[in-house]
């Protein structure tokens, strides 16, 4: 496959409602877009990076740089064998996974197209719906955190993930849990804890959790190791995780016994399906993450998501959730804890080119 004509673009997107997590406060995405050109063909990807640096080292800032100034200049013009070669010229970049996912991803979609097949198939994907839950951000009161469950319980969500931080975690799970019995639930810090705060995280076995995902810092393989010893809870790594090594790491330390697989955050969809394929050789689960994607980086969720491995329902729900209004048709809906795989060419969905061109704050065009 030949990239003959790449497009950047960041648009700004307001959320729907503030997302909390241990970290801060999050009101709005800046949402970078890459368009890849070839045979007559696009294909879509999105770079996950956030506005600071507290997820993860990536910002936008960083992102737009290397890909403006490093990523594209490399890539477009170039031919490739698929899309797990597209990155091939630019291997030396050390890190910025989501910098370069952003490429790869929008290489499968534009492949998929070439071969006329969805994403989910020319990934391997095997399911025509996927399970998918809800993230719920942090609340002010415990009153309004079980009445946002009520709500996404009523809209059809059946795995509730709720975020947790120091003062804001066992007493607060403890109402949740006591309201709904029987819910799936699951608990995120986003590297809120050290293990010096095992004896209270260890608390959280009464409760029944799927799993506590990311308590510890992310570079802390061996910390999280002593925790998942000293507690019942599984635990599952996310920003630990930013590629297949790291996993075997965490398996041979034993520091994780699930792992949440985010596309955007391990360098595209290839590196996803290697981290994929190592936890269904070791019989261990995955699910696809999110990070308020657009309907283009949730539609290539959605996609790897299909794939065998991904036995829990991801972070992935209806656009509506997010957005007033999604820069895809259709817009991703939720039924009975649901989402169906769009079958089309490619992602399945068309993005609104007049909207993002119209909404985009800032452009970058390679020949
Ligand atoms: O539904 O996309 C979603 C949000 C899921 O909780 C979610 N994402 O830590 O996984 C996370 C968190 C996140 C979102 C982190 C955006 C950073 C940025």
């Amino acid at each position: 496959m030949k990239i003959e004509r790449a497009e950047l673009r960041q648009v700004p997107m307001r959320l729907e409602e503030p997302f909390e997590i241990s970290s801060g406060v999050m009101h709005e995405r800046h949402v970078i877009l890459v368009r890849l050109l070839g045979q007559g063909l696009e294909g879509w990807g999105e770079c996950v990076a956030g506005e600071d640096p507290a997820y993860s080292s990536e910002t936008t800032e960083t992102a737009w740089h290397v890909l403006t100034r490093f990523i594209l200049p490399a890539v477009v013009g170039c031919s490739v064998e698929g899309p797990e070669a597209v990155l091939d010229p630019v291997r030396w970049i050390r890190g910025h996974r989501m910098a370069k996912a952003a490429v790869e991803m929008a290489a499968w979609d534009l492949a998929a197209r070439m071969d006329g097949v969805s994403l989910a198939e020319k990934l391997g994907g095997t399911r025509s719906v996927v399970p998918v839950g809800v993230s719920i951000g942090l609340q002010e009161s415990d009153e309004k955190l079980t009445e946002k469950v009520a709500g996404y319980l009523t809209e059809g969500y059946t795995r509730i993930k709720v975020k947790i931080k120091p003062g804001r975690d066992v007493a607060m799970l403890g109402r949740v849990r006591e309201r709904f019995p029987e819910v799936p639930l699951m608990a995120d810090a986003n590297s809120a804890y050290t293990l010096a705060d095992a004896s209270l995280l260890k608390k959280l076995d009464r409760l029944g959790l799927m799993m506590i995902e990311q308590p510890l810092r992310h570079e802390d393989y061996l910390e999280h190791a002593h925790l998942q010893a000293l507690i019942g809870t599984p635990i599952c790594l996310d920003e630990s995780i930013r590629s297949v090594g790291d996993a075997e790491l965490a398996l041979k330390l034993g520091s994780c016994r699930v792992v949440n697989i985010k596309p955007g955050r391990v360098g595209g969809h290839g590196e996803a399906k290697r981290i994929h394929d190592l936890m269904q050789s070791r019989h261990l689960p995955v699910w696809c993450g999110g990070m308020l994607e657009s309907g283009i980086g949730r539609a290539h969720n959605v996609a790897l998501a299909s794939l065998p491995g991904f036995t829990l329902p991801g972070d992935i729900s209806a656009s509506r959730r997010y957005w007033a209004r999604d820069i895809v048709s259709p817009e991703f809906e939720v039924n009975d804890g649901t989402m169906v795989v769009p079958t089309g060419p490619g992602l399945g969905v068309e993005a609104d080119r007049e909207r993002i061109e119209s909404l985009a704050r800032r452009r970058a065009d390679f020949d």
